[in-house]
C-alpha cells in the first residue's frame, strides 16, 4: 500500500503573524524554485494560533499546496473555557490537522491519555485529521523498552476516537526532541512497526495500512531521507529545523 508521505512543519511557540507571512511566502519561493513535486509529499505547517489567520490567507492566495496545521485544541466544543480554541474554530480557517498530545503538553501542562483522546475526538468531529503523538521519555525507554509506552498512550486515544475517523500517528521519542540526538532509523522503524500492528489489532486491515505513522525529533534535512526509507516511517514531524526556510524546504524534497 502507498502511503503519501507528510512532512509536518511544528513551529511551536515561534514566529508572530508577521514572521509567520514572510516566512510563507519564502517558503513558497523555496518550493516553486525547487519545482517540488507536490504529488509525492505532503507538506504541512502548524503555527501558533495568532498567526493561523494569515498563513490561511497566504496559502489560499498562492494556491500553495501546504496543508494547515493547529498545535493544540480544546476538547470543548463551545462555552466557558477561558483560554481554550475550538475544533470549529480552527476548522473554520481551512485547518486540515491538528497535533494532540505533544510531549511538551503532556509534559508541560500534564495532560492524560483521556484528554489526548478526547482532543482527537473534538478535532476529527469537526472533520480535521488528528496528528496524536506517542513516545517514551528516556526513563521509559530504559524501564519498559521503546514501544510499551507509545503504544499505551495510543490505546487510550484510538479508545475515545470513533471508528471510521482518519488520523496521523506521530512517534517522537521524548529523548530525541529537541536534542540533537535523534533517534536511529532503525529505532524509529521498530516502533512504528508496533504502531502499525496495533492499528492492525484495534482497526483492521485498512486502518493499518493507509494510516500514515510519522517520525519526530531531532529530524534535519541530513537525516530526514533515512527515516523515509523505512518500510513504516510515512513521514516527518520537524521542530526546531522547520523555522528555517531552506531547511524545511530541503526536509520537503527528503527524495
Ligand atoms: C519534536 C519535534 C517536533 P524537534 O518535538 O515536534 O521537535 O525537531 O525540534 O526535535
Amino acid at each position: 500500500v502507498k502511503r503519501t508521505p507528510l512532512i509536518a512543519g511544528n513551529w511551536k511557540m515561534n514566529f508572530d503573524h508577521l514572521q509567520a507571512i514572510a516566512f510563507v511566502q519564502k517558503l513558497a519561493w523555496s518550493l516553486k524554485d525547487a519545482q517540488h513535486n507536490y504529488a509525492e509529499a505532503e507538506i504541512a505547517v502548524f503555527p501558533p494560533f495568532t498567526d493561523l489567520r494569515s498563513v490561511q490567507t497566504l496559502l489560499a492566495a498562492d494556491k500553495l499546496a501546504v496543508a494547515l496545521g493547529a498545535q493544540d485544541v480544546s476538547p470543548h466544543e463551545a462555552g466557558a473555557y477561558t483560554g481554550d480554541i475550538s475544533a470549529a474554530m480552527l476548522a473554520r480557517l481551512d485547518t486540515r490537522y491538528v497535533i494532540v498530545g505533544h510531549s511538551e503538553r503532556r509534559g508541560g501542562h500534564g495532560e492524560s491519555d483521556e484528554l489526548i483522546g478526547l482532543k482527537a475526538s473534538a478535532a476529527s468531529a469537526a472533520g480535521m485529521v488528528p496528528v496524536i503523538c506517542v513516545g517514551e521519555t528516556a526513563a521509559d525507554l530504559e524501564e519498559h523498552g521503546a514501544a510499551a509506552i507509545p503504544l499505551r498512550q495510543l490505546r487510550a486515544a484510538l479508545g475515545k476516537l470513533p471508528e471510521g475517523a482518519e488520523f496521523v500517528v506521530a512517534y517522537e521519542p521524548v529523548w530525541a526532541i529537541g536534542s540533537g540526538d535523534p533517534a536511529t532509523p532503525a529505532q524509529a522503524e521498530e516502533v512504528a512497526l508496533a504502531i502499525r500492528e496495533l492499528l492492525r489489532t484495534e482497526r483492521g486491515d485498512a486502518v493499518a495500512d493507509t494510516t500514515r505513522v510519522l517520525y519526530g525529533g531531532s529530524v534535519s534535512s541530513q537525516n530526514v531521507a533515512s527515516y523515509l526509507k523505512q518500510p513504516n516511517v510515512d513521514g516527518a514531524l520537524v521542530g526546531g529545523a522547520s523555522l528555517k526556510v531552506d531547511e524545511f524546504s530541503r526536509i520537503a524534497q527528503f527524495q
